[in-house]
């Protein structure tokens, strides 16, 4: 399962940066990879946008990835892509009003084409997803739109023959007040390491009171990325243990609960790698469904990993519904360490 990258592979680097340093960076380096910006303009090629409001006061931010300079850009049905070859960042926006289709089947297209768009470059294995879809939490016709989500995603990656249990790819997927189905992703060449949480149900097997099709994403993967660098992609991790939300209605316990998540399965991610992870070292993007709270959560992390700590310093607040009605908050991130794959 543990591929071993060619040595000819270029590093996957990543850099979190204010829109501005993101946009001074590009006009140096005219073959820049590809970023993704949280709260930045809609437009630019290279860096998809989330379309969600950033909080606290802070810049729109970025994280830019580099490759190597051999950048190709392209389409494949409903994809836009950027790849080097080894490394591939791929972004799609669905207007639904624009398709005429409800939201299974959006999504049931939008996976068709992004599994067409990594066989035409190359990049067959995904490493991480971002998904964003509006008003996540709203009826879709006698089903919510986020079940219904999980239903077309699921069905894509079986027809295409992806992992759609153990070995899916880390992900996230949020709720958009308003604007299309969003859909983010970095691809490579050799296949990631999954990680499960040991605290929770793997969330490809939730049972069916959660929805008929359940979720597609493993809890973290693991990825080395050349120049003898591993990367950690943690996904959405919320206050859940087990299957069940725990803390409802109450914000301070749902971020304490989502640090031990987040420690269990970075616990869970080191032992497979001689890389060491840390949950003071992420670049983590914190979602809050109430803007008036992000505050309070940013608070809760400055006293549990101090206020110096990179993964408070560091991170980014964005506004957004998660996946749950009864979820207030949830964290992703991702981080960079030395070390290798243990074989
Ligand atoms: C959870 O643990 C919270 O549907 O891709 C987290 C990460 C969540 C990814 C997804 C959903 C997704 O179930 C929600």
């Amino acid at each position: 399962m543990t591929a071993r990258l060619p040595l000819t592979t270029p590093p996957l680097r990543v850099q979190r940066l204010s829109l501005a340093q993101g946009l001074a960076l590009a006009a140096d380096s005219p073959a820049l990879f590809g970023a993704l910006g949280y709260g930045t303009p809609d437009g630019l090629a290279w860096m998809p946008t989330v379309n969600a409001r950033v909080l606290t006061g802070g810049p729109p931010m970025a994280d830019v990835w580099h490759a190597s300079e051999h950048i190709e850009s392209g389409t494949t049905g409903v994809v836009r892509w950027r790849c080097d070859g080894h490394w591939m960042l791929g972004a799609i926006d669905l207007d639904e009003n624009v398709e005429q289709s409800g939201v299974a089947a959006l999504a049931e297209r939008a996976y068709r084409d992004l599994f067409t768009a990594l066989e035409a470059t190359g990049c067959a294995h995904l490493l991480r997803i971002w998904n964003y879809l509006p008003q996540i939490n709203g009826d879709g016709g006698g089903m919510e739109r986020y079940r219904q989500f999980n239903a077309g995603r699921q069905q894509a990656f079986v027809d295409a023959g992806q992992a759609a249990f153990d070995g899916a790819p880390a992900a996230c997927a949020l709720g958009i007040h308003q604007g299309a189905l969003s859909i983010r992703f970095l691809a490579g060449r050799t296949a990631p390491l999954a990680v499960e949480n040991p605290r929770q149900v793997s969330a490809y097997r939730y049972p069916p009171a959660y929805g008929p099709r359940a979720p597609t994403f493993s809890r973290a993967a693991l990825a080395e990325i050349g120049g003898g660098d591993v990367a950690l992609f943690i996904s959405g991790t919320a206050s859940i243990v087990g299957h069940e939300t725990v803390h409802v209605g109450q914000l301070l316990p749902q971020v304490e609960e989502t640090l031990r998540n987040l420690a269990a399965v970075i616990a869970a991610a080191n032992a497979r790698t001689s890389a060491v992870f840390d949950l003071s070292a992420l670049d983590c993007v914190v979602y809050v469904r109430h803007a008036a709270d992000a505050p309070l959560v940013r608070q809760a992390l400055e006293a549990a990993l101090g206020p110096a700590a990179h993964t408070v310093s560091h991170a980014v607040y964005l506004e957004a519904d998660i996946c749950r009605q009864d979820l207030l908050v949830e964290i992703e991130a991702h981080a960079v360490a030395r070390g290798a794959l243990h074989p």
